[in-house]
C-alpha cells in the first residue's frame, strides 16, 4: 500500500551525549566513508543525499560533561541529548512526510528519540492518523525511565521517551518538544534480541504487554520463526520503521560498539531480518546505531562490513 521510493535521506547523526562513553558520534563517517552509499546508489534505484547534523556550539556532540548541561534528577546531558534528537526529528520528519525512505546513521541510541518521533509524526500525516510500527533490534530494551535507569544515561531510554512513558522530570521542560503527535504506539512494536534487561525494564515490558522476542527465543524458535511471527503480529498494513542497534549482533561480527553482550545474533540472522523487513515493501525508515570507531580500533572494518551488509538487505541489495 505504499508508493516504493526512489530517494534514500541518510541523515549522519553525530553525537555521543547519551552514552557513558564517547566515540559513537564517529560511527556514521566510517560508514559513509566505507562506500555503503555509493554501493547503494550503483545497485538499486536510490538517489542517495546525506545530512550531517550535530551541534556547534550549545551543548556539543559528545558524551563530556558541560557547564551549561548540568544533569537533572540524575539524567546525564539533557539538554544535549533534548536539542540533538529534536533536531533530528525535524530532520527525518521532513523526508518522511516527502515519501523518502529514512536511513539515519548514529551515534548512540537517544538519537533513536529523535528518530522515532520525526516519523512517526510524518506518517500520522501522510496515512491520515494511521500510527507507525516499530522494530526494536537490540541487546538492550532502552526502555528505562529517568527514575528507573541505573546509569542515567539516555540511550538507554528512547522507547520510553518515544511512547511517552518518559517525560520531562517535573519542573522541567527539556524534553516538552515531544506532543502527542510524534508519540508511538507499544501495541505497535516489538522487540527482537534482547539479552540484557534492567529489573525495571522487564516490569515496564510486562506491564504493557510490549511483544518481545529475546536472544533465547531467536535460539529456541529461529530467526525464520520469529520474524514472521513479529510480521504477523504488527500486520500487513502498516508502515514500519526498524532501529537497529548493531550490539544486537554477536560480538564476534559487532566488537566496535559500547555495550557487547555475549551471545548475539549471527551476521546471517541480521541480515534476514532486513531482507524480510525489505520484502514487506512496508519499510519507511531505519537507524543504524552505536557503531563505535574507538572500542576495539583493529576490529572497526568487521563492524562496518556488518552494518554495511544490514543496510543494505533492508534496501533490497543482495549481501
Ligand atoms: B543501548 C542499560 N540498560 O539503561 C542502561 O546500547 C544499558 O542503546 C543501556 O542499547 C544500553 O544504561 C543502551 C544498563
Ligand atoms: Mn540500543
Ligand atoms: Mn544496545
Ligand atoms: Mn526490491
Amino acid at each position: 500500500f505504499l508508493a516504493s521510493p526512489s530517494h534514500l535521506a541518510v541523515v549522519a547523526a553525530k553525537y555521543s551525549c547519551g552514552a557513558p562513553i564517547g566515540g559513537a558520534e564517529h560511527g556514521p563517517d566510517a560508514l559513509i566513508d566505507a562506500g555503503i552509499f555509493s554501493e547503494i546508489e550503483s545497485k538499486t534505484k536510490y538517489k542517495c543525499t546525506i545530512d550531517h547534523i550535530a551541534q556547534s556550539g550549545t551543548f556539543g556532540n559528545t558524551n563530556e560533561a558541560h557547564d551549561a548541561d548540568p544533569d537533572i534528577n540524575g539524567m546525564k546531558r539533557p539538554r544535549a541529548v533534548s536539542l540533538a534528537s529534536k533536531q533530528i526529528s525535524e530532520c527525518v520528519y521532513a523526508h518522511a512526510r516527502e515519501g523518502k525512505f529514512v536511513m539515519t546513521l548514529g551515534g548512540d541510541h537517544s538519537i533513536g528519540i529523535g528518530t522515532v518521533t520525526g516519523i512517526a509524526r510524518a506518517i500520522r500525516e501522510r496515512f491520515g492518523g494511521s500510527e507507525l510500527s516499530v522494530l526494536w533490534i537490540d541487546a538492550h530494551a532502552d526502555i528505562n525511565t529517568p527514575e528507573t535507569s541505573p546509569s542515567r544515561r539516555i540511550h538507554g531510554m528512547p522507547v520510553a521517551f518515544a511512547s511517552g512513558l518518559a517525560q520531562s522530570p517535573t519542573g522541567h521542560s527539556v524534553f516538552d518538544w515531544i506532543t502527542a503527535s510524534h508519540l508511538i504506539n507499544l501495541k505497535r512494536f516489538v522487540y527482537i534480541g534482547l539479552r540484557d534487561v534492567d529489573e525495571a525494564e522487564e516490569r515496564i515490558i510486562a506491564e504493557n504487554g510490549i511483544k518481545a522476542y529475546s536472544m533465547d527465543d531467536v535460539r529456541r524458535y529461529g530467526i525464520v520463526k520469529v520474524m514472521g511471527l513479529a510480521l504477523e503480529y504488527l500486520g500487513d498494513e502498516t508502515p514500519i520503521h526498524v532501529s537497529y542497534d548493531i550490539d544486537s549482533l554477536d560480538p564476534e561480527w559487532a566488537p566496535s560498539t559500547g555495550f557487547p553482550v555475549t551471545p548475539g545474533l549471527s551476521l546471517e540472522e541480521g541480515i534476514h531480518i532486513s531482507r524480510r523487513l525489505h520484502a514487506t515493501g512496508n519499510l519507511v525508515a531505519m537507524d543504524l546505531v552505536e557503531v563505535n570507531p574507538l572500542v576495539e580500533p583493529g576490529k572497526l572494518g568487521t563492524t562496518v562490513k556488518s552494518a554495511g551488509s544490514v543496510i543494505q538487505a533492508a534496501l533490497g541489495v543482495a549481501v
